[in-house]
C-alpha cells in the first residue's frame, strides 16, 4: 500500500500547454525564438496557442477534479514573471497576479500545486543579454531573484522544484542543438549543468533563510530524469560497468553534486576539465540542496560497451544505447514512441537505484507517462480509447508500490505525464503524451482518454484508507 497521505496528481509545463505568448505582458523566452526558426519544430508548430490553458484555468482546475487529482504539478513562465528575466529588470504585476489567482483556485478546490520554477523556458533577454545558461556568475543571480519574486508572491504553495531535467536543458540545447537555444559545442553542455546546479543552490537556499514557513512544512528540491539501464550481455562485466556509467551520465551528474558533494568520477574521467570543478561557496550551495528528490522517469535501455575512446561529442559514457540485448529480448513492444518503450521493472529497480546510491530520499516521481508512434494520426475515437497508456500506468504503478512494500523505497508522490496532450517540444504536437485529447483542430477541446479515468481507482486501490 501507499501512504495515506500519497500526493498524485498530473503534470505540465508553462510552454507546453499555456498559449497566450503575447499576452498580459509575457516576454519572449528561447522557445519563441527557437520555434519561430524554420526546420526546428517537427511539424513546424510552436506553443503560441498551444491548449490555451493560460485562458482556460478554471477548466483546467475543472477537468483535474474529475479526474480526482490531489495534486496538480505545473510550471512558472519567466517571462511573465520578469519578462526581460533579470535581477534589474521590472516584474510584471499581471504575471504574477495570473499565477496567484491559479494557486487560490487551486487549493479552493482542494488540489496541492507543486510548482516547477523552470521548465526550460529561459527569458530570451538573458540569452541576448550574456548567454542565459552559459553565464556562470550571472545566471544562479537572476535565477535566485525570480525564485524569491515568486516565493513572496505565492507563501500558500510548500512544494517547491527549482528545474526541470537540467540534462535536457544542457544536451539538446548546448550539445546537439535540438532543442532550444539550438547551440552545438562539446563543453557547453557541462558548463550549463555547473550553472544550473549553482542556481538550483542560490534558489535553496533563499528558500531555506528567507520563505520556508515557520511550520516547517514548505520543501524546495530539482526533478532529474533518467532511463533505468540493464547490460546488453548480463555476462559481460564490461557491459555491467557501462550500464552503471550511462545511468551515472544521465542522472549521477546532478543527483551526486546535490547528495554526495560532487561529479562521478566516470565523468571526470573522461570529460576531464571540460567539466566544471566547484568553488567551495558553489559545493557548500549544491551539497545537501535537496528536500526530496523529484524523479522523472518513463522507459529503460539495454547497455553495450565501447571498446573505442569516447568521441568528444560523447554525452552518455561511451556507450550504445539499445532496446534489444544479446539474446534478442526487446525491452517493450515496437508500437512505442522510437524512443521509450514501457518496461515496469526497470522503474522498480530505478527506484532502488537512487535510494541505495542516496540514503533512501523522499521520492515524488513528477513524471511518468508514455506515447505511441502515429497516435496523432488516429480516428478521435481511437485516441480516446488509449489502452496502451491503461496498461502502462497499471504496471508502472504497481511497480512502483513493490518497490515500497519490499525494497523501502520512500516515495511520497506520483505526477502523470501528462494532464493534456500538448507541445511536445521538437516534435511539436506529433507525439502525444496526454491523458485528455486536445482537439487543436476544434478549439483547443479536451476530451479525457480511457487512461485519465483508470488512475483514481487505482489509486483509491492502492493508497491506505485514511
Ligand atoms: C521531459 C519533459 C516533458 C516532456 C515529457 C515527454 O521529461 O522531457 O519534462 O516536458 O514533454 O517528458 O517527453
Amino acid at each position: 500500500m501507499l501512504p495515506k497521505d500519497f500526493q498524485w496528481g498530473f503534470a505540465t509545463a508553462a510552454y507546453q500547454i499555456e498559449g497566450a505568448v503575447d499576452q498580459d505582458g509575457r516576454g519572449p523566452s528561447i522557445w519563441d525564438t527557437f520555434c519561430a526558426q524554420p526546420g526546428k519544430i517537427a511539424d513546424g508548430s510552436s506553443g503560441v496557442t498551444a491548449c490555451d490553458s493560460y485562458n482556460r484555468t478554471a477548466e483546467d482546475i475543472a477537468l483535474l477534479k474529475s479526474l480526482g487529482a490531489k495534486s496538480y504539478r505545473f510550471s512558472i513562465s519567466w517571462s511573465r514573471i520578469i519578462p526581460e528575466g533579470g535581477r534589474g529588470d521590472a516584474v510584471n504585476q499581471a504575471g504574477i497576479d495570473h499565477y496567484v489567482k491559479f494557486v487560490d483556485d487551486l487549493l479552493d478546490a482542494g488540489i496541492t500545486p507543486f510548482i516547477t520554477l523552470f521548465h526550460w523556458d529561459l527569458p530570451e533577454g538573458l540569452h541576448q543579454r550574456y548567454g542565459g545558461l552559459l553565464n556562470r556568475t550571472e545566471f544562479p543571480l537572476d535565477f535566485e531573484n525570480y525564485a524569491r519574486v515568486m516565493f513572496r508572491a505565492l507563501p500558500k504553495v510548500r512544494n517547491w522544484i527549482t528545474f526541470n531535467e537540467p540534462l535536457c536543458s544542457a544536451i539538446p540545447g548546448y550539445g546537439s542543438g535540438t532543442f532550444a537555444p539550438g547551440r552545438q559545442s562539446t563543453s557547453e553542455p557541462w558548463t550549463v549543468g555547473h550553472n544550473i546546479l549553482v542556481a538550483h543552490g542560490r534558489a535553496v537556499k533563499a528558500y531555506r533563510d528567507d520563505f520556508k514557513p515557520a511550520s516547517g512544512d514548505g520543501q524546495i528540491g530539482i526533478v532529474l530524469n533518467g532511463d533505468f539501464t540493464y547490460p546488453w550481455d548480463a555476462a559481460d562485466p564490461a557491459d555491467k560497468e557501462a550500464a552503471e556509467r550511462r545511468l551515472e551520465f544521465f542522472t549521477a551528474w546532478f543527483a551526486d553534486p546535490i547528495y554526495l558533494g560532487d561529479y562521478p568520477a566516470s565523468m571526470r574521467k573522461q570529460l576531464g576539465d571540460r567539466l566544471p570543478t566547484f568553488t567551495p561557496e558553489e559545493r557548500a550551495l549544491v551539497h545537501g540542496s535537496n528536500d526530496f528528490y523529484g524523479m522523472n522517469h518513463y522507459t529503460s535501455n539495454y547497455i553495450r560497451h565501447r571498446s573505442s575512446p569516447a568521441s568528444a561529442d560523447d554525452t552518455v559514457g561511451n556507450v550504445d544505447v539499445l532496446f534489444t540485448n544479446k539474446q534478442g529480448n526487446c525491452i517493450g513492444p515496437e508500437t512505442q514512441s522510437p524512443w521509450l518503450r514501457p518496461c515496469a521493472a526497470g522503474f522498480r529497480d530505478f527506484l532502488v537505484w537512487i535510494s541505495k546510491r542516496y540514503g533512501y530520499p523522499p521520492i515524488y516521481v513528477t513524471e511518468n507517462g508514455t506515447s505511441i508512434k502515429g497516435e496523432s494520426d488516429l480516428p478521435k475515437e481511437k485516441i480516446l480509447e488509449d489502452d496502451f497508456r491503461v496498461k502502462y500506468y497499471n504496471e508502472y504503478i504497481r511497480a512502483m508500490v513493490t518497490a515500497v512494500e519490499l525494497d523501502g523505497v520512500n516515495v511520497k508522490g506520483y505526477f502523470a505525464w501528462s494532464l493534456m496532450d500538448n507541445f511536445e517540444w521538437a516534435d511539436g504536437y506529433v507525439t502525444r503524451f496526454g491523458v485528455t485529447y486536445v482537439d487543436y483542430e476544434n478549439g483547443q477541446k479536451r476530451f479525457p482518454k480511457k487512461s485519465a479515468k483508470s488512475l483514481k481507482p487505482l489509486f483509491d486501490e492502492l493508497i491506505a484508507a485514511a
